[in-house]
């Protein structure tokens, strides 16, 4: 089989920084574009500044560089897309619009777009949240997230484009940081951790939201991109379940590891979008259809997140009693 040529948009975000190094060591680096606003970039894996608003240019882009997969991760987050909804319509809707008209103009292969957890929002069950269960968001990124999956599945049906795409829970990794999202506090947390042993929450103690591992959400990201054609029988968006916990839960984990760790809650806005979103995903079709299996639990996550950024801040990792 021939190595796909991929282009990865906001290639600097939490997940497209270490999907690229990922994408990177599975098929080379010279089979990679990382592209994001930014003009320049490390220089570690070939890198371009692209706007996903500007369609030209990335249709460029894809004709010159024969790109054969777009992952298109370029977008603003819930939180931060409550603060200007219109800017988020833009850059989450058009840019999506943009990458599967480019993507059809040029027969990509394929495109992945990352939805999630926000396309819910009321009149759905949140213990155990069904594939099917009804969308109706309560943000302007969930919004874009729900009409995205529409499209994306249209362009399957209409074209064939083969577009796929994941629910993502909220992400944990140390390698990167998250901006603007409503599950930024599962990974503030660790850093707050190591750095000065102490957390304020902005969401309140008992709100139990869906997350994954970074490793996990990668995985999981690239092993649906590999599936067959023929196994895939979701064309909006899968739902992924890693791990569930609330922000108690979660400090008593760490706490195994970093025993003057303490936590105060100060809610802010972002608790009432969290209220609104799942607690567990039922993620049946993806176990089902691509052998999705999460490696990590609320245990392991922890103590990989604490052994990677003791080494960060240079502090000395115990193993728990
Ligand atoms: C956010 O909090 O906005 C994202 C998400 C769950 O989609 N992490």
């Amino acid at each position: 089989m021939t190595k796909p040529k991929i282009l990865i948009t906001g290639a600097n975000g939490q997940i497209g920084q270490v999907l690229s190094v990922q994408l990177a060591k599975k098929y080379g680096k010279e089979q990679i574009l990382r592209t994001d606003l930014a003009q320049n970039d490390d220089g570690l894996l070939p890198y371009k500044s692209l706007d996903v608003l500007d369609k030209s240019r990335m249709a460029q882009i894809v004709e010159q560089h024969q790109i054969t997969q777009i992952y298109h991760l370029a977008a603003l987050l819930s939180a931060s897309g409550e603060k200007n909804i219109h800017k988020t319509w833009d850059i989450n809707f058009n840019g999506l619009v943009h990458v599967l008209d480019v993507a059809k103009e040029f027969s990509v292969d394929r495109v992945f777009f990352p939805s999630s957890i926000a396309v819910y929002g009321s009149g759905f069950n949140k213990s155990f949240t069904a594939q099917n269960d009804f969308r109706n968001p309560s943000t302007m990124y969930g919004i874009t997230k729900v009409a995205g999956e529409s499209w994306g599945n249209y362009y399957w049906m209409k074209y064939g484009l083969d577009v796929r795409s994941i629910r993502y829970p909220g992400i944990i990794g140390y390698q990167s940081l998250p901006g603007g999202g409503t599950t930024d506090y599962a990974v503030d947390i660790f850093h707050e951790a190591l750095k000065s042993e102490k957390y304020t929450c902005f969401l309140e103690s008992a709100t139990r939201l869906p997350m994954i591992y970074m490793d996990d959400a990668i995985r999981a990201t690239i092993e649906l991109m590999e599936a067959s054609t023929e196994n895939i029988s979701v064309r909006t968006s899968y739902n992924l379940q890693g791990l569930s916990f609330t922000p108690a839960e979660l400090a008593e984990e760490i706490r195994k590891h970093r025993p003057n760790f303490t936590i105060e809650y100060h809610p802010d806005f972002r608790q009432e979008i969290a209220a609104q979103w799942p607690e567990i995903m039922d993620d049946q079709l993806a176990r089902n259809d691509w052998s999705w299996k999460p490696a990590f639990d609320l245990s392991e996550m922890t103590k990989d997140m604490i052994l990677n950024l003791s080494k960060k801040y240079n502090k000395d990792y115990v193993e728990p009693n």
